[in-house]
């Protein structure tokens, strides 16, 4: 069979769709340059300056590892010129990163994770690149770019995509005509075709959540997972199996590839901050990805993807993955 690469990948959907236009496939293939930049970093590991704190904070005051500073500076540089974008934001930056003057700016703005799972780099556990591209309002093109130019639901997502840092690189990407995954050939850096329509099963036994925090849990989502660990005795009358690897890209990863479920919903811990992980850098993308492969994405409440957000970097809960399950508990919230 004739090898495809991606940039082979988004000329042909482009041709059929017309939603991958020539500055988005420029902002995509950036994009992959990058993560196989950071990929070679991560491989080094004690052999490169990689490992280890940064000594820094992030705006959610979480301790930044250099993998984090590392992989964001390459996301900035790669992505900085190129004329496609007209601002990047990131977990790792307080505010909004417009195109620096002299520069051309475009029609995209562009969201990242850098360096999902963090607390896997230094025990060398998968870990990953999430991001979102949103259509720049016109506004943003020219002066001043602002918070509120990215504060658009996840359903406004022209692409989206994560690359998965494990025993080989992955990238798995959506410009809204399904999902595609991508294997990075290390050697020459090409990303080549591996799978296209990537459906997500409707059903799983497979569920993903950190059980440490179930002290924490609201009502709906104890009442779920105690059911599934009730098993064959219990009113599912079929047993589940439990992943948790603490790099969403990964348990997403998981769950593309053979189903499941993963949820990091809102707990009693914090009531003012819904959950852990942010809407527009890990949830939206991550749901986008989901819903294009059949799956479901939902925050107990309404699709992720419907949500209007009001901060850049507002969490938000998270149950995705495999449609009837998601259903379920989604259900479960709104008190049926
Ligand atoms: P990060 O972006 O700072 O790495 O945090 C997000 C990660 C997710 O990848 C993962 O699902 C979750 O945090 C794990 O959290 P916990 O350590 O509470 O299990
Ligand atoms: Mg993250």
């Amino acid at each position: 069979m004739e090898r495809v690469t991606l940039s082979q990948y988004l000329i042909q959907c482009d041709r059929q769709t017309s939603l991958a236009p020539e500055a988005l496939r420029r902002v995509l293939e950036t994009c992959a340059q990058a993560c196989a930049g950071i990929a070679a970093s991560i491989a080094r590991g004690a052999l490169g300056d990689v490992l280890g704190s940064a000594g820094s904070a992030n705006v959610q005051g979480e301790t930044q590892q250099k993998l984090d500073v590392i992989a964001n500076d390459r996301m900035l540089a790669a992505n900085a010129w190129g004329g496609a974008l007209a601002a990047m934001a990131s977990e790792e930056m307080d505010d909004p990163w417009p195109i620096p003057d002299g520069e051309p700016r475009g029609p995209y703005l562009l969201l990242f994770d850098p360096l999902d799972g963090s607390s896997n780099i230094d025990v060398n556990v998968s870990i990953g690149t999430i991001f979102s591209v949103l259509p720049a309002p016109d506004s943003a093109q020219v002066g001043v770019v602002n918070a509120e130019a990215f504060l658009q639901p996840g359903r406004r997502q022209v692409a989206a995509g994560y690359v998965v840092y494990g025993p080989s690189t992955v990238m798995v990407l959506t410009v809204g005509h399904g999902v595609a995954s991508f294997t990075l050939d290390r050697e020459s850096g090409t990303w080549w075709l591996v799978r296209d329509r990537i459906q997500v099963p409707a059903q799983t036994r497979e569920f993903a959540i950190n059980a440490s925090n179930a002290r924490h849990w609201e009502p709906p989502v104890k009442r779920y997972i105690d059911e599934l660990l009730a098993g064959r005795e219990g009113v599912r009358a079929q047993d589940f199996n439990m992943r948790w690897i603490a790099s969403m890209v990964a348990d997403v990863h998981r769950i593309m590839t053979r189903g499941g479920i993963f949820m990091y919903p809102r707990d009693r811990r914090e009531p003012d901050k819904p959950g852990k992980l942010r809407l527009m850098y890990e949830a939206n993308p991550m749901a986008l990805l989901i819903e294009q492969a059949g799956g479901a994405a939902t925050n107990g409440l309404q699709p992720i993807l419907d949500i209007v957000p009001a901060k850049l970097h507002e969490r938000v809960s998270v149950i995705l993955g495999s449609r009837e399950e998601v259903e379920r508990v989604t259900r479960y919230h709104q008190g049926a």
